[in-house]
């Protein structure tokens, strides 16, 4: 056997550039929700990566945007930890004409820290015109040593796999730090809870989900009168407000229902075993704000 090498990378970005999707992209499989909404990532989410002696750990991090509450500190304190350890990172933007001030800030952190940096333009794809790719990797290079600068799109997998390549160069020396068969340092749980909270996103409209948590009150499995096992997971949706509650519930059940089957199917695919999926909605008023609360739903660092 060869020497293994191991490389922490952080992904960090504006909201919605689609980190999350490129670090899906990266490991293989969907390790991290995704959502058109900013904000969706709220946890540093561990993407394992693992071909022969190298190893690539992947740090998902949350969108880097201004704090208006307790969640939004620690998804900040989040980002912050993501970046200390690393061997490299990955900056994720789209093909803007402006640099915002919270990339500024990510790559005056970075600068400071002396990390060899990347970026990657993401959703190349909605490009009508690609030439106009040209002034915006210009005005990159203009502003930041990046050690290299890659057009992608995390929805086809364009430009990906050479990106990848030169993040393999960031790998050092040492021992794998997850089994090679690992795709996520998430326990299943939460991976369940994750994808309660993708439905949800999706299904329900802009104010009402960021002010959801969901907390799995029980993971059991058993085997079925027939002897096939089954996964009985009972979650409790929180939100803030009795008449969110209404909403999440939605006329005689039909919210809940279509966002416990669509959860329900999903992890019944990434798991491959049937899943008994029920949610559960309750009220919790100004959880984003309470420290007991936030560290109860696992925002704590
Ligand atoms: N067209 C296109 N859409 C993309 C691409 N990558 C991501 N998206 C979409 O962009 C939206 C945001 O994607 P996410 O991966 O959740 O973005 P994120 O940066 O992780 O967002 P936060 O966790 O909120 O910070 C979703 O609707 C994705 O489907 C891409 O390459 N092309
Ligand atoms: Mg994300």
């Amino acid at each position: 056997m060869g020497n293994t090498t191991t490389g922490f990378l952080a992904i960090v970005g504006r909201p919605n550039v689609g980190k999350s999707s490129l670090t899906n992209r990266l490991v293989g499989r969907k390790v991290a929700i995704v959502s058109d909404k900013p904000q969706t990532t709220r946890t540093r989410i561990m993407g394992v990566y693992t071909e022969g002696e190298t190893q690539l750990v992947f740090l998902d991090t949350p969108g880097q945007h201004r704090s208006r509450n307790r969640l939004d500190d620690f998804m900040r304190r989040s980002i912050g930890e993501a970046l200390s350890e690393i061997e490299g990172c990955l900056l994720v933007t789209t093909p803007d004409t402006v640099i915002h001030d919270e990339e500024k800030e990510l790559l005056r952190r970075l600068q400071k820290d002396g990390t060899p940096t990347l970026l990657a333009i993401n959703k190349i794809d909605t490009l009508a015109d690609k030439s106009s790719l040209l002034a915006c990797i210009d005005m990159w290079q203009k502003a930041f040593p990046f050690a290299g600068i890659w057009p992608i799109s995390a929805k086809t997998g364009d430009g990906v796999p050479a990106l990848l390549e030169q993040l393999k160069g960031y790998a050092v020396e040492g021992p794998h730090f997850f089994p090679d068969d690992a795709v996520s340092d998430q326990p299943e749980e939460i991976l369940a809870s994750e994808l309660i909270r993708e439905k949800l996103l999706h299904l329900l409209q802009q104010e009402v989900p960021h002010g959801i948590a969901v907390g799995i009150e029980r993971y059991e499995e058993r085997d079925t009168v027939k002897g096939d096992p089954i996964l009985d997971i009972d979650a409790v949706i929180y939100c803030e407000r009795d008449s969110h509650k209404g909403i999440i519930i939605g006329k005689r059940g039909s919210m809940l229902r279509a966002v416990g089957v669509a959860a329900r199917t999903e992890l019944e695919q990434l798991l491959g075993i049937r899943v008994n999926l029920q949610c559960f909605v309750k009220v919790k008023e100004d959880w984003r704000n309470r420290p007991s609360q936030l560290s109860q739903f696992g925002y704590r660092l």
